[in-house]
């Protein structure tokens, strides 16, 4: 199609965002830029006769075809197009409706109209058919947030694709058009808040809540609001001693509660619409309310107290857990921290309270169970968190699309309230009746120009947005629009990316750790083969691997007890071997390596012939890239291949180590006689 105009009524930053998304969506994808009435364009909304606003939207000019976006307050024509239907679709949802010739973008709020902007360049892009348009959105989530773990120093905690675009040498120090892309890039899939500094919150990042640093950052809130982005802080819990000068930071001292009172009058003082805190407290070394003997709920309380009564709120996260464990302690388990810790707290947390529940009950690896805790409290609000950098899962350099993975997650059945409770509808509050709730996750992104160094990671960042405004949508569906929009409508290029993006995951799991045990890498930086790292480390997390056999008993019968965190049928079938799924048979129990897995073959043989497949299919994936020469970007073509190399080369590393280790461990030959050092 081709539209010859854009309109709108409203006179706004973010409508007009929306106007020129679609003008140059529409330009680079038809080569004609469509005409933008003045209205539309003219900061001051002071045009008269030049527009064209809701009159060519009459279809007075014939033939021409146009868009009329915005929202209904502002667009009359708009109010008449959709009427009562308008009702269902919230603060942040639309509505697009084609008919003759006009296509019409409504809904009830500026940033509703820029997120049905981007979709229906999603529409265009994925082949929708132009002229009957009729879609109604709106998100699942209310909390849809990305979470930076970028540092003032220009470092990323486990970024992989180049330094910060906020921060260099120890200031906040942007460019604000890149800022701007990144909001628009967020917006496009309808993300909607944004922490902007690591959770490890050091010295320096300590005083963003003072003013040294607030007019700095309400400048790029100020580029997110066009976006419909939100700004959090991740706050030091110690900040009153390191930053006030007080003698303490126990949450229950006035002077400390008064300091915190400060803060947040301050902060919402520069950025009126500040969304919050997030907050990593008592986890890994970070000071918390433990010092006070005080508890999470205490802490997060205080400062709930301080950002409640200019509407913010506090996201504590759960990842707190013993990163000290004597190795002769069978009893206490990582996997079991986060339920021990906050289960018993349900109810206690103020309502601007949310709690941050990674996806799993150990860290980001590529095969965990689902978190117990997640369902498991009814009066306490939760966000989901996933780790769309790929601390654990190639960092950038090998291929691994975790949509499925996190649709795994988001599909799980808690059992919760006796059931039809899957932890989607546990994130987005529905299950429990919370008002707030969503996903966290944590950013891929780095000042590479491609935003992600692979360039088909770039999938795991918009993969993770649509999930979060809809997690019904496939993972396969999720792939082919990203592919569509990102290389054009070809559809070899398309199913070949589409392909290898669904395969990634499992090749990436056949030639790592095994049956969900997980771990097996290099200790700090994670990246590579080490299946001992971890195990004689001070950090402990174990696989306990010997002559006879590997795995971790997590079972209530004999092992840590993890296994009785779940509830319902999810409890049996953990504690079971004869019900454990072969894939996480290894996180829950300790089998010797002739056990027989449900797919018939031993644990052993398993170990073998995933490793050589994966290894084998890590390969071929740098060949399936390869057929695509020509036919994508030449600079996306060989950054991409370069990776693709780099893991092929890498999956027989580990396919020789992980090998190597059992073939010695245990002394079973493989059954195929392949090569194993
Ligand atoms: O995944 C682990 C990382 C840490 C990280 C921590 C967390 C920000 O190895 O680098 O710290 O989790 O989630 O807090």
């Amino acid at each position: 199609p081709t539209y010859a105009w854009i309109a709108s009524s409203d006179r706004n930053d973010t409508v007009r965002a929306a106007i020129s998304v679609l003008a140059e969506g529409i330009g680079a994808m038809f080569g004609e830029t469509p005409w933008v009435s003045a209205l539309a364009t003219d900061p001051d909304g002071e045009t008269g006769k030049r527009s064209v606003g809701p009159n060519a939207a009459d279809g007075a000019n014939g033939a021409d075809s146009g868009i009329l976006v915005g929202t209904f307050a502002a667009n009359e024509r708009l109010r008449e197009i959709f009427g009562v239907e308008a009702a269902e679709l919230g603060r942040e949802g639309f509505a697009i409706r084609t008919k003759e010739g006009v296509t019409a973008i409504g809904a009830h709020t500026p940033v509703g109209a820029l997120y049905g902007a981007f979709h229906l360049l999603r529409l265009l892009a994925t082949g929708a058919d132009p002229s009957g348009h009729e879609v109604f959105e709106r998100p699942a989530n209310k909390l849809r947030m990305i979470n930076q773990w970028d540092n003032i120093d220009g470092s990323i905690e486990r970024g992989y694709a180049g330094p910060s675009i906020f921060y260099r040498d120890d200031a906040i120090d942007f460019e604000p058009a890149r800022i701007r892309d990144y909001a628009r890039l967020l917006a496009s899939v309808g993300l909607n808040a944004i922490a902007i500094n690591n959770v490890n919150v050091h010295r320096l990042e300590s005083r963003f809540v003072t003013e040294d640093y607030l007019p700095r950052l309400a400048e790029l809130a100020a580029i997110f609001r066009v976006y419909g982005i939100k700004l959090l802080l991740s706050v030091n819990f110690a900040a009153p001693i390191e930053v006030g000068g007080l003698p303490t930071a126990d949450p229950l001292d006035e002077a400390v509660q008064q300091w915190w009172h400060e803060r947040a009058a301050a902060i919402y003082e520069a950025i009126p619409d500040f969304c919050g805190f997030l907050v990593k407290a008592d986890s890994e070394n970070r000071p918390g309310p433990f010092t006070y003997g005080r508890g999470h709920a205490e802490g997060a309380n205080m400062l709930a107290d301080a950002l409640g009564r200019h509407g913010g709120l506090v996201v504590w996260r759960c990842f707190v857990y013993n990163c000290k464990q004597d190795w002769r302690d069978r009893k206490t388990d990582r996997a079991r921290a986060a339920y021990d810790h906050f289960m018993p707290l349900d109810g206690a947390f103020r309502d601007n309270v949310v709690l941050q529940i990674k996806n799993g009950p150990m860290d980001f690896q590529a095969r965990e169970p689902v978190s117990p805790l997640l369902g498991a409290m009814e009066r306490t609000n939760q966000v989901v968190e996933f780790q769309i950098t790929q601390e654990y899962t190639g960092q950038q350099r090998h291929l691994c699309y975790l949509v499925p993975q996190w649709k795994t997650v988001l599909d799980f059945e808690t059992h919760a309230l006796g059931g039809a409770a899957p932890v989607k509808r546990i994130a987005d509050g529905s299950v429990h009746g919370r008002t707030l709730g969503g996903f966290a996750a944590v950013s891929n992104i780095g000042a590479d120009p491609n935003w992600t160094g692979h360039p088909l990671a770039q999938a795991n960042l918009y993969g993770y947005g649509r999930l979060a405004w809809n997690p019904e949508l496939s993972a396969e569906a999720i792939a082919e629009e990203w592919a569509l929009q990102t290389f054009g409508a070809n559809r070899r290029v398309a199913d070949a990316v589409v392909g290898m993006l669904m395969e990634s995951p499992d090749i990436y799991e056949s030639y790592t750790a095994p049956l969900g045990v997980g771990w097996m890498v290099n200790p700090n930086h994670h990246y590579g083969p080490n299946v001992d790292g971890y195990e004689y480390d001070k950090w402990g997390t174990y696989h306990f691997a010997d002559r006879d056999g590997v795995g971790v008993d997590r079972t209530v019968r004999s092992g840590t007890g993890y296994a009785g965190q779940y509830r319902g049928s999810n409890a049996n079938m953990y504690e079971s071997l004869a019900d454990c799924p072969d894939e996480l048979l290894l996180f829950f129990h300790h089998v010797p390596y002739g056990h027989r897995l449900k797919s018939g073959r031993t644990v052993i043989q398993h170990i073998y012939d995933t490793h050589f497949d994966g290894a084998q299919r890590a390969g071929e994936l740098a060949q399936r890239w390869a057929s695509l020469e020509g036919l994508v970007a030449a600079d996306v073509y060989d950054e991409a291949l370069a990776r693709f190399r780099e893991q092929a080369e890498h999956a027989k590393e580990w396919r020789d180590r992980i090998n190597t280790y059992f073939y010695r461990k245990s002394g079973v030959p493989d059954e195929q006689g392949r090569t194993i050092y």
